[in-house]
């Protein structure tokens, strides 16, 4: 099939889905209009994202029973533009001995002659965990509905004395070396200290541990759902090509401490090792995420070969308790498809929201460039304000008058919630209210201030949900990141995604990423509404914001169509 023929099978299916489905309901007060979640119940980690034949592919961790974690089987979905989505039958159900507590994380590898392969942890019902293989029932397909498990599974066991066997999981999609062998990441745990075993083969079935771990650390306590990739040096473009050396770094994730940590490196190709580049993980106060906000976990990556870019996804959490799960019916969102890239100083990682959520905006509002004065607020009416994309840009001058930064103020998330971050100082805190409430009794900011010490200027970002909903059992921790930017230099930017019960913010064009859940009890749906302020008491300067409503995306279940009396 081409991809033309593709497209128009495309179109034609999602159209008779959604008339027989109807799309997404957004009824409830939480539930989101262009994030992707399956209709109900339990979904947790992205499993081997993948583009292939023309279409985009998520596996992920669903509990088909309940809205609580269990039953672990791989649900699948699939897109021709990561933003409306059709739900497949189940791609991996735990049925055989090795599998039968769950059908834990993985990733797809192609393989050369493009097959793909599913690479994922078996957990038995002692939780000894194992990792497995499938294959596509049929490989023409481009749904690729139909996987296969492997008559070899398992094929790698937790055999070695040194393995705790129910900390042995989630392997990474797998690259070839320079020999032509085969490498693998599994994440676990030895002696509390986190690691990355690598693992190799020629043949994709037999596979042996390396002596040396491929990375780990004793600050971290287990990895979890590890992902290694390259990055361009001098280009957005994504890399897929490991054994590329010139002009590219590696990137080593783990998931540990209820955040996804990340490591930049070099990666010798002749040895298969990984030498880290400047700071190790949780050394010193670099401490590099992909997001700072609420629980943005067990992320993956994969390399899109239509647009040559690397997108990564991630697990939101909830964070309104059990109890609002089971009665809501669902938990847990993934995180918007996001282009990950090197920034130019090659220090840290650049994350932008994938082009394509763009062709949901309608309606555009703009704001033009004013100053806001110590305690001015300004509305962003005339928008769907919990259904909306918002940027907005700040320019500031005369910074000598900056507040000093307290040389022990090294962690941002403590500052903005402990340090009274959202109290009036000098410069900021700025920002946007969003969410908000009449008289703003209910409301989440996403907020700057800017510091100095004696050799630069800092920009600190927070979310502060104290006053993001009434009820009393929603977490409401706030979040910070610092922002490596020179205000002196630059403009002060923020991007904020607002779906019903998710905030998405990228400060200083994707230096600083912060999501948080939010479960606002008057401001929902029309009662919505949101505001560009300052609240420092001197005067800034609001160059520019841009705010669309957002439209519903189509997440919508497969309908096979009936036969006709003519077909
Ligand atoms: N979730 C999976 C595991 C993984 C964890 C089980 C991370 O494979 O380690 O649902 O959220």
């Amino acid at each position: 099939m081409n991809y033309m023929a593709i497209t128009v099978l495309w179109a034609v299916l999602l159209f008779f889905a959604a008339v027989a489905n109807g799309v997404q309901t957004t009824k409830q007060p939480y539930r989101t209009a262009y994030h992707f979640q399956p209709p109900k119940n339990w979904m947790n980690d992205p499993n081997g994202p993948l583009y292939y034949k023309g279409v985009y592919h998520l596996f992920y961790q669903y509990n088909p029973y309940s809205a609580i974690w269990g039953n672990m089987t791989w649900g699948h979905s699939i897109s021709h533009d990561l933003v409306n989505w059709i739900h497949l039958e189940h791609a991996l159900n735990p049925t055989d001995p090795y599998e039968l507590g769950g059908c834990y994380s993985g990733s797809v590898t192609v393989l050369p002659g493009g097959r793909p392969v599913i690479f994922y942890t078996g957990a038995d019902d002692q939780n000894f965990q194992s990792q497995n293989l499938a294959f596509p029932k049929d490989p023409s397909d481009p749904y690729l509905k139909e996987w296969v498990k492997s008559p070899n599974n398992p094929v790698i066991a937790a055999t070695d004395g040194d393995i705790d066997p129910s900390n042995f999981r989630d392997p990474t999609t797998a690259w070839q070396a320079s020999d032509g062998t085969w490498q693998v990441l599994i994440g676990g745990k030895i002696d509390g200290r986190g690691i990355a075993f690598r693992y190799h083969s020629n043949d994709f079935v037999k596979w042996t541990r390396s002596e040396k771990p491929f990375h780990s650390s004793t600050r971290t306590g287990m990895w979890e759902c590890p992902d290694f990739y390259p990055v361009s040096i001098d280009s957005k473009d994504g890399v897929e090509n490991y054994l590329k050396k010139e002009d590219t770094k590696f990137v080593l994730k783990a998931s540990f401490l209820d955040h996804d940590h990340y490591v930049l490196g070099f990666y010798k190709t002749e040895t298969n090792e990984f030498e880290v580049d400047i700071t190790d993980f949780m050394e010193d106060n670099t401490d590099w995420r992909y997001d700072y906000g609420s629980k943005f976990y067990a992320s993956k990556t994969f390399f899109d070969g239509e647009k040559k870019r690397r997108i990564l996804w991630a697990w939101i959490l909830e964070a309104n308790g059990r109890e609002n799960d089971k009665k809501k019916g669902w938990s847990g969102l993934q995180s918007l498809p996001r282009e990950v890239w090197l920034s130019t100083s090659g220090k840290q990682l650049i994350q932008w929201p994938i082009q394509e959520i763009e062709s949901l905006r309608k309606g555009k509002v703009a704001i033009h460039a004013q100053e806001l004065e110590s305690g001015s607020f300004v509305e962003v009416g005339g928008i769907t304000a919990a259904q909306a994309d918002v940027e907005v840009s700040f320019e500031l001058t005369n910074l000598e008058d900056a507040e000093e930064m307290e040389p022990s103020w090294n962690d941002p998330q403590l500052i903005c919630a402990q340090k009274n971050a959202a109290e009036e100082g000098k410069f900021g805190p700025f920002g946007l209210r969003v969410l908000a409430s009449n008289n703003s009794t209910e409301e989440t900011v996403v907020f700057f201030r800017v510091f100095k010490n004696h050799t630069r200027h800092i920009v600190l970002m927070c979310n502060d949900l104290s006053r993001s909903s009434l009820s009393k059992v929603v977490d409401k921790t706030s979040f910070g990141a610092f922002v490596d930017i020179d205000p002196l230099q630059e403009k002060i930017s923020l991007r904020t995604l607002i779906d019903h019960s998710i905030v998405e913010s990228f400060g200083g064009e994707g230096k600083a990423c912060i999501t948080a859940r939010v479960y606002p009890i008057l401001a929902i749906d029309k009662e919505a509404k949101m505001f560009v302020f300052n609240k420092g008491n001197l005067s800034i300067k609001m160059s520019k914001l841009n705010a669309w409503s957002m439209k519903e995306a189509k997440i919508v279940p497969f309908v096979k169509r009936r036969k006709s009396g003519h077909d």
